[in-house]
Formats: structure tokens, C-alpha cells, sequence
């Protein structure tokens, strides 16, 4: 190509961001009622659905909120916890990278 005097666009390679799922952890003391708020406020579920999802976390003691890019999955897992410990409760919300 080069003595042929074409020119080669250098090409970079680019990668889809890396996805981290947002879970919330069970405990004992969080009220049921606490966690289908969180579920409906900061990851936009219906009743129906935050509450299917509370009673998974509560029996089998994890569950999927929702799955964001890191900037994302960090603030609202921040904004859970923070939101817990404003109402004393010990909600625990957490990322995973997929
Ligand atoms: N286990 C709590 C209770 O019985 C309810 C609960 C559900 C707490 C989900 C946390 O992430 C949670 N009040």
C-alpha cells in the first residue's frame, strides 16, 4: 500500500463500556415497604414489579435492582445506601461487574 502511496487510516480499536449490575443485599430490619420504594424511585420499577423483586431479595437474600455503566451503577447504589442510612435503616446495595 505504502509504495503504491495509499494511505492507510490508522484505525483504533474501541470497546463497549463494561455493565455492572446494581443488587440489593437482604437483612433483617429494612422494612419491606422501605425497599419497594427505593425500587420504584431510583430504578423506575412499577409496584408490581419492585415488589416481585423485594420478596426475591428477602427469600433468597440477593436480587437485581438493574444493570448501568459504572458512573451510573455507582451513583445510585450510593444514593440507596445513603437514603437508607438517612432513615437508620442497614440496607445494603452494591455493584457487580457483569
Ligand atoms: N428482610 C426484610 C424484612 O423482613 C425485607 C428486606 C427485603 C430487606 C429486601 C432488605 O434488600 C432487602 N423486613
Amino acid at each position: 500500500d505504502e509504495e503504491q502511496g495509499v494511505v492507510v487510516k490508522p484505525r483504533t480499536r474501541t470497546k463497549r463500556p463494561s455493565m455492572y449490575k446494581v443488587l440489593l443485599l437482604n437483612d433483617d430490619y429494612t422494612p419491606m415497604e422501605f425497599v419497594i420504594h427505593v425500587l420504584t424511585q431510583f430504578f423506575g420499577k412499577d409496584q408490581e414489579d419492585a415488589t416481585r423483586i423485594m420478596l426475591q431479595v428477602h427469600q433468597q437474600g440477593v436480587g437485581i435492582c438493574g444493570v448501568f455503566n459504572y458512573d451510573v451503577a455507582e451513583t445510585k447504589a450510593t444514593q440507596v445506601v445513603d437514603l437508607a442510612r438517612k432513615n437508620q435503616h442497614p440496607l445494603q446495595c452494591v455493584i457487580e461487574k457483569e
